[in-house]
């Protein structure tokens, strides 16, 4: 199934979300049964090399996978998507001019700029053509300011974005709060965004701190919804260990 296919079904998308480096890791949380997995170039402890290891780990289990890079940054968006990545989230996406950067950087001429050199995405793939790349390449950008979503209906009427992916914590310290406030003011404004991307045809994203996080968000319209980390999943586990070893 291709990374559009798993966005756009009937049932919400859950991702797995890597921030460890390796591709024994990519490879276990993609065996877990998640619709994607997001290899977390942004925060994650991940450069390129580690990256192109782990896509190819996921791709071994048969599970669509996105990169989230760094920045809004064309190179980076390029290599992910020639390494074979289905589709890029984007961070810090806060006009409808940098949403239009972002899938610029994902298309190919005429639909972009994006320079032709598939190395990795088009092995396997005799049809590969600069129109099947445009078709299937997935651009999520992500809105986690206040000014990005006063300008919410804008972004999403970019030609091109195929999703918003909120970025909750971002979103907080915008709006003036710690990181994982659960501020009734924070938790009504991104309930409110499905309902926008839906008039679009945009799929609705958020990252999910929680199992409880995310079934809220589930709840609230969201269907591209990224599980806690890899790392979070890791150390919650072992300090639960510890702690029922200790008792
Ligand atoms: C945020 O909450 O700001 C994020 O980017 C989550 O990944
Ligand atoms: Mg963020």
């Amino acid at each position: 199934m291709s990374l559009r296919e798993a966005l756009n079904g009937t049932k919400p998308a859950v991702g797995g979300w890597c921030v460890i480096p390796g591709s024994f890791t990519a490879e276990l949380v993609a065996s877990a049964g998640f619709d994607w997995v997001c290899v977390d170039v942004q925060h994650g402890l991940i450069g390129y090399q580690e990256m192109l290891a782990m896509l190819q780990a996921i791709a071994v289990v048969g599970v669509p996978s996105i990169v989230r890079v760094p920045w809004n940054d064309p190179g980076w968006i390029m290599k992910a998507l020639d390494a074979g990545a289905g589709g890029v989230i984007v961070p810090m996406v806060n006009s409808p001019a940098e949403a239009a950067a972002a899938v610029g950087a994902c298309r190919y001429p005429p639909d972009g700029y994006r320079s032709w050199g598939p190395t990795r995405a088009s092995l396997g793939a005799p049809d590969y053509s600069p129109q099947l790349a445009n078709r299937s390449v997935i651009c999520a950008v992500m809105v986690e300011t206040v000014a990005a979503l006063e300008q919410l209906a804008e972004i999403v009427s970019v030609p091109g974005v195929d999703a918003v992916f909120i970025g909750p914590s971002d979103f907080a310290l915008s709006m003036g709060f710690g990181p994982r406030t659960d501020e009734p003011e924070h938790r009504r404004v991104l309930e409110g965004v499905p309902a926008v991307c839906r008039d679009h045809g945009v799929v609705a994203g958020i990252a999910c701190g929680s199992a409880e996080l995310l079934a809220r968000w589930r709840q609230a319209g969201y269907t591209m919804l990224a599980a806690p980390s890899d790392m979070v999943v890791l150390r919650r586990a072992a300090a639960e260990m510890v702690e029922t070893l200790r008792r």
